[in-house]
């Protein structure tokens, strides 16, 4: 008798069902009315008096163990399911349980497009704080002091004096690169970048720019406009032809706005370029002497040309989107139509 308790009671212990039909015929077979225990219980009542006391001690203990470890299992069952039903019952050449998996946001997309095709021209992705002080975002790059984007109407100021401000441009990542590289630099600097403007369908207090720095011996504003030509027919398309309108930046001279035609009505006119075939797509301009030499550039031996665009506004002209603020209110509806853009 002794033998049959310790031997059941390690049975219990061992025993791992796979499926809930193997516990259950477990419940059966061990705890069940006509079950191994109660086979047990019939014998002891003609066990011996004397061993009566502890054969009867080890029973309940067998007993409790057994249900005990009954409940465990049926737990255990429950939460895993029951696998091998599904792995053997169910036709396995049913189609698997999809997963919902997310899309890249289209400022993502449009900025690894970007970043992509200055990167084929031999360009380095640079980035830096978004958080800077106002040499890197406004005096390195030729700002006089009243200038109106120094004005709390324009800027996030954190700290005056010093004066510590969220960058307004991502300007201040090619002045952080020009510090610390020698010549030749080719970089492009993708960002977040903040003013202090209204929401509206075109504008945001936040938004992304990328911009460009090329500088070496003898750069040129024909290299600029080659190079840039290159980029928006990556972008926008073969067909896609550009135009230079003179500029004013504090830190390029000359500087200009270019345009492209309009890939919506191929330059007839149509709303979205208001009858003019042109749209506006960035700024760009040779690297003032003064922003060099306060980088710490010989602006006597190096030139070179710099650019700017609005990352909302590129995605805005390829994708046919009217309002920017769009990009900011994470509706899966908008969001999903991007799913098959890599
Ligand atoms: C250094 C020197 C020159 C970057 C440039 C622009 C022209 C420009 C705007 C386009 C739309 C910003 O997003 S936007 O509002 N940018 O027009 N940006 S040239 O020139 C630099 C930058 C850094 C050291």
């Amino acid at each position: 008798m002794r033998e049959k308790i310790d031997e059941l009671l390690k049975r219990v212990e061992e025993f791992s069902p796979r499926t809930a039909a193997e516990l259950e015929e477990f419940r059966i077979r061990i705890l069940g009315r006509k079950g191994e225990l109660n086979g047990i219980m019939e014998e002891f009542k003609s066990v011996a008096p004397e061993m009566k006391r502890e054969l009867g001690q080890s029973i309940n203990k067998l007993k409790n163990r057994a249900q005990e470890r009954f409940n465990e299992l049926k737990n255990a069952v429950e939460t895993a399911g029951d696998i091998t039903a599904e792995r053997s019952g169910n036709d396995l050449t049913r189609p698997g349980t999809a997963q919902p998996i997310g899309s890249r946001h289209p400022i993502s997309l449009v900025r690894r497009e970007i970043c992509g095709i200055f990167e084929r021209l031999g360009y380095t992705i640079a980035e830096g704080p978004e958080v800077e002080d106002d040499w890197h975002v406004f005096s390195a790059l030729n700002f006089p002091p009243e200038h109106p984007a120094r004005d709390m109407q324009d800027t996030f100021f954190i700290e005056k004096n010093p004066d510590i401000l969220l960058r307004t441009h991502t300007s201040s990542i090619q002045v952080r690169t020009m510090q610390t590289q020698k010549p030749p630099i080719r970089v492009v600097c993708p960002g977040r970048v903040f003013r202090n403007e209204a929401i509206s369908y075109r504008a945001h207090c936040i938004f992304h720019q990328i911009e460009g720095l090329y500088i070496d011996e003898h750069v040129s504003f024909a290299d600029m406009k080659q190079s840039l030509l290159y980029f928006v027919r990556e972008f926008f398309g073969p067909d896609t032809k550009i135009r230079l309108r003179p500029s004013y930046f504090p830190f390029t001279e000359p500087s200009a706005e270019m345009d492209i035609s309009c890939n919506l009505c191929g330059g007839k006119g149509c709303n979205v370029c208001k009858h003019t075939g042109w749209l506006e797509i960035m700024g760009c301009g040779m690297v003032d002497p003064n922003v060099l030499e306060a980088c710490g550039i010989d602006s006597n031996k190096y030139s070179g040309f710099a650019f700017g665009m609005g990352v909302e506004r590129c995605s805005m002209l390829k994708y046919g989107v009217k309002d920017l603020r769009m990009y900011f209110e994470n509706d899966i509806r908008f969001l999903h139509q991007f799913d098959t853009v890599i």
